[in-house]
């Protein structure tokens, strides 16, 4: 949640080029390799680097308009038919193929130890690879944002139609009752990435947990730790739907939205350097490879394939 859709690995670059040669593009798009790539292939008029929760949304979203061309460069492999991505309970055993091995430095907060810092390399990037907990943040968190950038589009309550939008509750894949357990008021049904309680009917575990919130003040029931007020004592919410991993990319990039002509998804490939078009102000290529070369494969340009200025 808390990376935002400007940052390094999810950077929308405009590439418009009205003049373009409209070429027909194979259906359903998806390449394993940038060497698979038509060199013949109509400019795009977006590429979007990364397809983590940033990119995913971006390149999902613009790629509604059918008369905009877009390329989703991701530099892991597919999530589709991995078992440790798909099966919440496997989230832990998932092979570090699906990461990008990075550590902190040596946190002094932390004795001094460098820790892991977990990244996804997979379509779906974190969201991929993550522990599931539905986070929201909190309203504060949201509201700090908000006067920091000096930007109330960040507030808690400007920032709720896209909560609401990304959001899609369901019922947990089992018979547990959840009356009492959250808040509908504060979930929506429709949207792309779905949430839900766990399976598990009540833990005795979870049984003593809200026994003790009722024997104290500091941490009491929280109905719902979505609602805005993430302190207290209540059910972990999961991105899971119907069983499975609900992720950037099964919520965004679903079969539906792979079928369109319009969306190239790109994995296995590396973006080595985003080019500026000279004037310093606009950038409209992107130099794409494999990262065990150094030397660059291809250049993506609004100009066309294999034709670097
Ligand atoms: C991370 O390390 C594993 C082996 O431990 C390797 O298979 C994988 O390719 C590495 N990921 C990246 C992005 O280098
Ligand atoms: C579900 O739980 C609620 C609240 O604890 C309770 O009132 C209701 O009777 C339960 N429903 C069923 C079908 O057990
Ligand atoms: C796939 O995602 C699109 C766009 O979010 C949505 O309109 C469509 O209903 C989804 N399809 C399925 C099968 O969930
Ligand atoms: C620019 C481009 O390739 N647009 C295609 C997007 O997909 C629609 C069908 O959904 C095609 O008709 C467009 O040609």
């Amino acid at each position: 949640m808390a990376r935002s859709i400007v940052s390094t690995q999810s950077i929308g670059l405009a590439a418009f080029s009205l003049l373009a040669i409209q070429l027909p593009l194979v259906n359903a798009v998806f390449l394993n390799s940038a060497s698979d790539l038509p060199t013949n292939a109509t400019p795009f008029d977006f590429i979007v680097v990364g397809s983590g929760p940033g990119g995913a949304v971006v390149a999902s979203r613009l790629s509604e308009n059918p008369q905009i061309n877009v390329l989703l460069v991701e530099a892991g492999p597919s999530d589709e038919g991995v078992l440790e991505i798909e099966i919440p309970a496997f989230a832990a055993t998932a092979p570090k193929t699906y990461e990008w091995n990075t550590t902190t430095v040596p946190v002094p907060s932390l004795n001094g130890r460098s820790v892991e810092f977990r990244r996804g390399h997979v379509l779906g990037g974190g969201s991929s690879i993550n522990g599931l907990v539905y986070t929201r943040g909190s309203a504060e968190l949201y509201d700090g944002w908000a006067r920091m950038t000096g930007d109330n589009g960040w507030s808690w309550e400007n920032i709720q139609r896209y909560i609401r939008k990304n959001e899609k509750w369901m019922h947990p894949n089992s018979r547990r009752n959840v009356s009492g357990e959250f808040n509908p008021a504060v979930h929506t049904f429709n949207g792309a990435v779905s949430a839900s309680l766990g399976n598990e009917p009540d833990y005795l575990f979870d049984r003593l947990g809200l026994d003790s919130a009722k024997l104290q003040d500091e941490f009491t029931f929280n109905l719902d730790m979505n609602s805005g007020n993430a302190l207290g004592l209540g059910f972990t919410q999961w991105t899971v739907g119907d069983g499975q991993r609900s992720s950037a990319a099964t919520g965004y990039l679903n079969a539906t939205v792979k079928a369109r002509p319009n969306l190239t998804i790109l994995v296995n490939t590396y973006v080595t350097r985003v080019l500026s078009d000279g004037t310093g102000k606009n950038i409209r290529k992107v130099e794409i490879g494999d990262r065990s070369t150094s030397t660059v494969d291809t250049v993506l340009s609004h100009n066309g394939w294999g034709k670097p200025k």
